[in-house]
Parts: structure tokens; sequence; C-alpha cells
């Protein structure tokens, strides 16, 4: 994708960091699009025909990362969909951002469109070195990162909260000390990495949704600008 046509955010941070619930909420005020990479591997696990069904379960289970290939494979079609959709809208079928679910809706009305631009808001990825480099060189080169950063303890909270009503297979206290070893060994140093290269805004998780809302909306729009 030519990244002059397509603006790329990426919303990392933590388990339970609340990059889903933060980027439902940046999608409604500044209409991006939102492929989350943990909802698209787990759309592709249920799909029955599925090559990688087995595969995708169990990495997520053990809270390790899922060959890039496959990932980068249901981001880019994600992507290229909400591109037609957008350059050939047809009535209101819309939603074919990709097993994301709602938030692919409205694009071909525009939304998420700005000034012959697609904005995308990529949550939870990319989670490996090598994934970020390639998603760099032959996807789209990536304009910044969200960081949202707090502590494990509150992540814990967040996480066994929702484990009761949530459904997910990695909501079990086994595999999150797994997510979050995986995230402190592999998936902090990327955002070390964008960090150097001055491309992270770090906010600061912890405090309740709305407030947390109020400093992504400042710091979104100062790096809009
Ligand atoms: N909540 C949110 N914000 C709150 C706040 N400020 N105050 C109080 N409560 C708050 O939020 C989590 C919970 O906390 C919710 O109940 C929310 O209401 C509450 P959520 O917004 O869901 O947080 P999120 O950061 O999205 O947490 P999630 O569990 O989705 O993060 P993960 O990074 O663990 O999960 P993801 O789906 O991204 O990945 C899952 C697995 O997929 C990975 O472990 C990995 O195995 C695999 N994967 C890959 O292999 N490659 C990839 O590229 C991506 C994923
Ligand atoms: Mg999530």
């Amino acid at each position: 994708f030519d990244h002059k046509k397509v603006l790329v955010i990426f919303v990392l941070g933590g388990p339970g960091a609340g990059k889903g619930t933060q980027s439902a909420n940046l999608v409604k005020d500044y209409g991006f699009v939102h492929l989350s990479a943990g909802d698209l591997l787990r759309a592709e696990q249920s799909r029955p025909d599925s090559l990688y069904g087995a595969l995708i379960q169990s990495h997520i289970r053990e809270g390790t990362i899922v060959p890039m290939h496959v990932t980068l494979h249901l981001l880019e079609e994600a992507m290229r969909a909400a591109l037609d959709a957008h350059a050939h809208p047809v009535g209101e079928a819309g939603g074919g951002a990709g097993g994301g679910g709602e938030e692919g809706k409205g694009w071909a009305g525009g939304r998420g469109w700005e000034e012959g631009r697609g904005r995308f808001l990529i949550d939870g990825f990319p989670r490996k070195m090598d994934q970020a480099v390639r998603f760099d060189k032959s996807v789209c080169k990536s304009g910044f990162v969200l960081f949202l950063s707090t502590t494990e303890s509150v992540l814990l909270h967040r996480l066994t909260e929702r484990s009761k009503t949530s459904g997910r297979e990695d909501d079990n206290p086994l595999s999150i000390s797994k997510r979050f070893r995986t995230f402190v060994e592999t998936s902090m140093p990327v955002v070390e990495a964008y960090r150097r290269r001055g491309k992270v805004v770090e906010l600061d998780a912890s405090p309740e949704v709305g407030l947390v809302y109020e400093k992504i909306r400042i710091a979104v729009d100062a790096a809009l600008a």
C-alpha cells in the first residue's frame, strides 16, 4: 500500500491494557478503520475450512506469537477489503473489513477516509520484531504508535474481571501469565524500537476508560495536525 494513500496507526500495550476499548472510542470519533490482529486471528481460527485453525488456537492458548505470514496475510486482506469498499461502494453492504466485526461498517460511506487517505488503526500488532520490519517494508510504512502502558497488576485485575464473561480461551491464569511473559520479552522490544525512531506516543492506561481516552484524543489530534 502506498503510505501517501494509507495512514496506519498501531495501538500497542500489554494484554488487557485497553487496546480494543480505546480503539472503539477512536473509531466513533475519528472514523478510523479498526483492525484487531487478535480478532482477525480468532475469526480465522473459527472458520471451518481454515488451514490454520489448530495452529492459531495453540499459539493463543500459549500466549505465543502466531507465525507472521498468517497474521500479515489476514491484515493485508482486511486492509484491501476496506480500501476496495471505499473505491467501489456497493449500497449498504459494507462491513467487509474482514472478520473484525462491526468496525468496518460505514467505511464505504466515507468514514475512515480523510483527504484522500485511508486511515487504519491496527491494534495488537506488531508484537514481534520480524512482523514490524516486514510490515513496514512490504505492506505499508506505519505512521505512529499509540502505546498504552500500565502495570502488570492493573492488567491482571482487568483480565481476571473480563474472564468471567469473555469466553476467551486465553483469559485464564496460566495463559495470562504466559501472555505477560511474551509481552515483556518479545513485544516490548518492538515498542522500544519504534520509540528510538521517535514514533511512539505513550499514554498511561491505568486511569478509568474516559480519562485515558481524553489523553488519547489530545495525543491523536496533535499527531494528526
Ligand atoms: N478496560 C479497558 N480499559 C480499562 C480502563 N481504563 N479501566 C478499567 N477497565 C478497563 O480491555 C480489557 C478489559 O479491561 C476489558 O474488560 C475492558 O472493559 C477493561 P480491552 O480493551 O479488551 O484490552 P486489550 O488491550 O484489547 O486486551 P486483549 O486481551 O485483547 O489484549 P491481548 O494483547 O492479550 O490480546 P489480542 O487479542 O491482541 O491477542 C491475543 C493473542 O493473539 C496473543 O496472545 C497472540 O497469541 C495472538 N496474536 C498473535 O499471535 N499475533 C498478533 O499479531 C496478534 C495477536
Ligand atoms: Mg483486544
